[in-house]
């Protein structure tokens, strides 16, 4: 069990953004807040913590979009750059360094690493035909090159994957590839790229991800798949005009030009890691200390990401770390799965989404990040997929927030301030009551804490707030408004081991709503409390272990009690649903007006050919994803006479739950086709919008009636 108190220090990581365009809530649930919450514990228990991000700025999909905007790649990434680092920090992320893959630091060591792996002959060099656009005068790698995917037929698959099937590709497989670039027919052209052997590392990789059953399930599933269908060797160098530059000294070894080949971006980017934690050590005046992280055992490196990183920080970077020999190797991969919004799958290109920096805006204010953060704490997809809604978050802050941690806070507090003067009054002869919710408040510590170790971050929080929730039972249980007059010394004890489970609480819930827990402390006037940030404690601050204990003086003065977190009106609700769906329909209607490219007309089909369809109605009765297969929903479909098995591509723009109940029509007699080891019997039929958008084709009639 990894357990952070038997290592020395901790070296968490969260995955680092493309520099590409803004953060939005999917990123903040798949890595960026699970990340945070950790750290933040961690160092409220006292550890010794390097939290380390930075912009990812390399690799092919800046330099698309820098053709795209007719811009430099240097200008996107200097602009996003800006962005997405004043968003973390207006969010609350609490890096201690927060970094950028064009730095000189990070090219260095990108370059070293490649260059050490190259001197051990670790690499498989090859010479292949690649696709190559003769108007361009560039290699088609990757999302350079589209075309129809070998294993479905799908005719939009990238040069590195197909997003139908969700199969790997490579530009070569593609048939009838064209370039995205100037829509060319490329042409095929020799050139020699570096490649990780990762065939013959799979063993090696095989037996550590076994010493690794404490890992999540959804991690594992992913990692085991990849084990069965056989780990590929990996071209690792590009021939493109952006990235961190293969070095002269080690093309020339091999007899090569190094000019125009850079580095992949996949291999430079999780090396980021290490150049950042250089540069973040240099920052603090210890140059070397960034080795106490990397290269002592005694650490324990973590990453959080998001599931479509999974490959890269299970298997790629690993098999780096280990042939290089000089680092650590992560001792576990906490990756996220997706969050969905309002049902439907986030998607940036139909606006389907919550931008941060939008959001920071629109909830201005010091309450605005800690609401986002525990409706997202609370939403987490860490086993499955999750849904986010607004009223759910309206429900959260109003019902959570300023219904429980609130009112007990501000109860507590005013009770003390009427009644006792605004100071703790003692606790004399604790009644059954008082001594089991001391007992509450003691497990708190340890039971919310077991929680953030084991990376199941929603239940830490539920615990967290169910210890509010306990004390509110328990101050309406005692009943102090009665015990007032009846039973003074009864009514100072429940106010007293209130105000004690308030300072716990102010401590317990840091990592969740930071800004809120510290204006709890001061309104506690509890001082001294260890910081979750960053920032340097002194030896005797009050931590996270402490919290069990009663922190609070018989005696001590209090502060006044503000409203810790106000309600959140309907009207403010429905302006953000109202403003997604204005943006959907703004993003569908003008890719339908302007520019709406309308499919070629087939040659025409006889009668007789269009009757040996067999069209049928049905309904969807179970829709489920199939693992691995990341655009794919399994479908049962009651056709009336029989259920079917059906697979479908449309994972990415419906949600499992948007799709069951719904009539559709089913080419009933479609040959049986089998993918990803499932049988698929049949096909739904889909009207296909210009942004590739899919709508089902509805029917409300009779399950099994024909459609002619
Ligand atoms: N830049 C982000 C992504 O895939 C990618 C992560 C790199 S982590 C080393 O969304
Ligand atoms: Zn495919």
């Amino acid at each position: 069990m990894a357990d952070s108190s038997t290592s020395e220090r901790l070296l968490v990581t969260a995955a680092l953004p493309y520099a590409n365009g803004p953060i939005h809530i999917g990123h903040l649930a798949g890595a960026y807040l699970p990340a945070d919450l950790f750290v933040r514990y961690q160092r409220l228990k006292g550890e010794d913590v390097a939290f380390i991000c930075g912009s990812d700025e390399m690799g092919v999909a800046i330099l698309m979009r820098a053709i795209r905007e007719d811009r430099s790649p240097e200008e996107i990434v200097d602009t996003y750059h800006a962005q997405i680092e004043e968003n973390f920090e207006r969010f609350g992320m609490s890096f201690d360094y927060y970094g950028r893959t064009t730095s000189d630091e990070h090219r260095d060591t990108a370059q070293d690493f490649f260059r050490v792996l190259d001197e051990k002959d670790w690499f498989n060099l090859r010479t292949e035909e690649q696709l190559y656009d003769p108007e361009a005068e560039m290699f088609l790698a990757d999302r350079f090159v589209v075309g129809t995917c070998p294993v479905c037929g799908y005719e939009e698959a990238y040069g590195d994957q197909c997003e139908q099937c969700g199969s790997t590709l490579s530009p070569t497989e593609l048939e009838n590839p064209r370039s995205t670039l100037t829509d060319a027919t490329p042409e095929l052209k020799e050139t020699t790229h570096w490649y990780l052997p990762l065939e013959e590392m799979q063993p090696k990789l095989e037996e550590w991800i076994e010493s690794h059953p404490e890992w999540k399930n959804n991690v594992l599933g992913q990692v085991q798949s990849w084990f069965d269908d056989g780990l590929k060797d990996r071209a690792i160098t590009r021939d493109v005009p952006w990235g961190v530059p293969v070095p002269a000294d080690v093309a020339e070894k091999h007899g090569l030009d190094a000019e125009g080949k850079v580095i992949y971006v996949w291999f430079d980017a999780p090396i980021g890691y290490i150049s950042f934690t250089k540069e973040w050590a240099a920052e603090q005046g210890e140059e070397d200390r960034w080795a106490d992280y990397w290269k002592d055992d005694d650490t324990e490196l973590v990453h959080f990401i998001g599931k479509d990183n999974i490959v890269f920080h299970c298997l790629t970077f690993p098999s780096m770390l280990m042939e290089h020999g000089d680092f650590v190797l992560p001792d576990n991969v906490p990756a996220n799965e997706f969050l969905n919004l309002e049902g439907q799958k986030l998607s940036t290109s139909r606006g389907w989404a919550v931008w941060l920096h939008e959001y920071l805006d629109d909830f201005g204010g010091e309450r605005g990040p800690d609401l986002l953060r525990y409706a997202l704490a609370t939403t987490l997809p860490e086993t499955k997929d999750a849904d986010f809604s607004w009223e759910d978050f309206q429900r959260r802050a109003n019902g959570e927030l300023a219904d429980v941690l609130g009112n007990y806070v501000n109860r507590t507090l005013t009770f003390a301030h009427r009644y006792f003067d605004g100071e703790v009054p003692p606790l004399e002869d604790p009644s059954d009551a008082d001594e089991a919710m001391l007992d509450a408040l003691s497990d708190g510590p340890e039971a919310v804490g077991d929680a953030y170790e084991q990376y199941r971050m929603r239940e830490a929080v539920y615990e967290t707030i169910d210890l509010a929730r306990e004390g509110n039972k328990y101050f309406n249980d005692t009943e102090p408004w009665h015990t007032r007059d009846a039973d003074p010394q009864a009514c100072a004890n429940t106010i007293h081991v209130s105000l004690q489970v308030c300072a716990a609480l102010a401590i317990l819930i840091e990592p969740v709503i930071p800004d809120a827990a510290r204006r709890l402390q001061d309104m506690l006037r509890l001082t001294n409390v260890r910081s979750s940030t960053p920032a340097n404690d002194p030896d005797d601050a009050i931590g996270w272990d402490d919290a069990g204990q009663p922190l609070l003086e018989v005696g001590h003065a209090l502060g006044e009690p503000e409203i810790l977190f106000e309600k959140i009106e309907d009207d403010v609700i429905e302006a953000q649903i109202e403003k997604l769906r204005e943006r959907a329909a703004e993003q569908d209607s003008d890719s339908t007006d302007t520019d709406m490219d309308y499919a070629d007309l087939k040659d025409n089909i006889s009668f007789d050919d269009f009757m040996e369809l067999d069209l049928r109605v049905g309904t969807v009765t179970t829709a489920e994803p199939v693992p691995d297969a990341d655009k794919l929903l399994r479908l049962e479909i009651d056709l009336g006479f029989e259920e079917r098995q059906i697979l479908a591509g449309i994972a990415e723009q419906m949600s499992p739950d948007a799709v069951v109940g719904t009539q559709v029509v089913v080419v009933a007699n479609m040959a049986p086709k089998e993918m990803f080891g499932l049988q698929s019997e049949g096909m739904v039929l889909m009207a296909e919008e210009p942004d590739g958008t899919f709508v089902p084709v509805t029917a409300d009639a009779e399950n099994g009636s024909v459609v002619r």
